[in-house]
């Protein structure tokens, strides 16, 4: 059984899939490359993946690409690139780094563009409950249609107002009926791109997406909503709330949050700039394995700061833990086998799970060598469970 932390409950619950575990995690916006903000996300998913997998379940696991937003419009008119060629070259990079890290992908990894039909159909469904309404040639999503609306973020009217703006928002724009209500159809920009729909031409907002795409390919009610802390409001609220409007079910079991990595004492953003890429690390002669380990040591919902000193140490850790395995021979596996599955299924824990590993090096160092097969269980346990490939040198 795979505990995890829910935001909208504020508790541990267990998750308890029927057959098929299904997970859906917000993806990139792809017009930078992929920072170790993103990189530690992905990674506390990829340890729900494996952790429900080693629990013997099927995962159904879907993401989205952002692939038509302002701040992809934006950057290709700055640096004069077809916004398509940049969404295309982003999520290329983007599918290489996780590899590199040894993220799992998902089952189904879908565009926003390609989801277009999806999203006007659940925008239809939002029109028959007469939940959305007009300003300009734009729909908005009216929130006092969702009794639960609040529920996910947990968070009250003035939490959500001041970062409204911030994050996607337009609460001053005249006209709309709450200032929290969120576009979901916007119609056409000179310059910008525009698709047919019963709204007239234009393009989907971005809440309405991210529900579309998880409710056509999970279905309603499924286990598990993932992302930063950054999208528990607006970005999940919304999602959760037009589809239980659309539909009169609850959107996901679970929503759960990964903390925000900084850099520079600053949350890593690409509008900060203050960035540490994947792919810049993956084309220096640091190990991956090491990026892996330095995100490893630390818990996945916890705030944390990159630093080059933790990734060093990494580096270090691994010549370790790589000598203590090519000894074959060593401390019991078993304990440390239990401990790491426990940990990992204990709302993800990973630096108890990394923990359990540096004690068995130690004692393994120190001489111990009762297990004649702990080299290779514990190699295999750190792959599977850690994602952690320390193959032989
Ligand atoms: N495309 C939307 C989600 S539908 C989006 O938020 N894209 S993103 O590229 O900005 O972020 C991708 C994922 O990384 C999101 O889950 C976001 O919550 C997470 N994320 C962004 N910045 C950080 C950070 N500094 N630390 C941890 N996670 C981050
Ligand atoms: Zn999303």
């Amino acid at each position: 059984m795979v505990r995890l932390h829910d935001t909208a409950t504020g508790k541990q619950v267990e998750s308890s899939p029927e057959g098929t575990a299904r997970l859906y995690v917000c993806g990139i916006t792809p017009y930078d490359a992929t920072h170790m903000g993103h990189a530690a996300t992905y990674l506390a998913f990829d340890l729900l993946n494996r952790a429900w997998r080693n629990a013997g379940h099927d995962v159904h696991y879907v993401q989205n690409v952002t692939d038509i937003d302002d701040p992809l419009l934006e950057r290709a008119k700055k640096v004069n690139v077809a916004w398509e060629e940049i969404a295309l070259r982003e999520t290329q990079l983007f599918r290489e780094d996780m590899e590199a890290l040894r993220i799992l992908p998902p089952r189904d990894f879908i565009g926003a563009v390609e989801s277009i039909q999806l999203v006007i159909e659940l925008i239809q469904k939002l029109q028959e409950a007469g939940a959305i309404y007009q300003v300009g040639t734009d729909y908005y999503f009216s929130v006092t249609a969702d009794d639960a609306f609040g529920e996910v973020s947990g968070w009250t009217r003035e939490q959500m107002l001041e970062v409204f703006a911030d994050r996607g928002g337009d609460p001053d724009v005249v006209g709309k009926a709450d200032p929290l209500d969120c576009i979901v159809w916007r119609g056409e920009r000179e310059g910008e791109p525009a698709w047919e729909s019963p709204f007239g031409l234009g393009r989907p907002g971005w809440h309405v997406e991210c529900a579309a795409i998880a409710g056509r390919y999970l279905g309603l009610d499924f286990d598990v909503q993932g992302g930063g802390s950054d999208l528990v409001f607006p970005h999940h609220e919304m999602s959760a709330g037009e589809i239980q409007v659309a539909h009169g079910e609850q959107f996901a079991k679970i929503y759960a949050h990964a903390g925000m990595v900084a850099y520079d004492g600053e949350k890593m953003s690409k509008s900060k700039g203050n960035l540490v890429f994947v792919s810049t690390l993956r084309h220096s002669d640091v190990d991956s394995m090491a990026v892996r380990l330095t995100m490893l040591r630390h818990h996945y919902r916890s705030d944390w700061e990159w630093t080059n000193d933790e990734l060093v140490a990494s580096v270090d850790t691994l010549k370790e833990w790589r000598k203590a395995l090519a000894q074959g021979t060593g401390a019991p596996a078993a304990p440390v086998v239990a401990e790491v599955l426990e940990a990992l299924a204990d709302d993800l824990d990973a630096p108890r799970a990394t923990a359990a590993v540096d004690a068995w090096v130690v004692a393994t160092q120190a001489g111990a060598a009762e297990d004649s097969e702990a080299g290779s269980t514990i190699r295999t346990l750190l792959d599977a469970a850690l994602g952690l490939a320390l193959q032989e040198r």
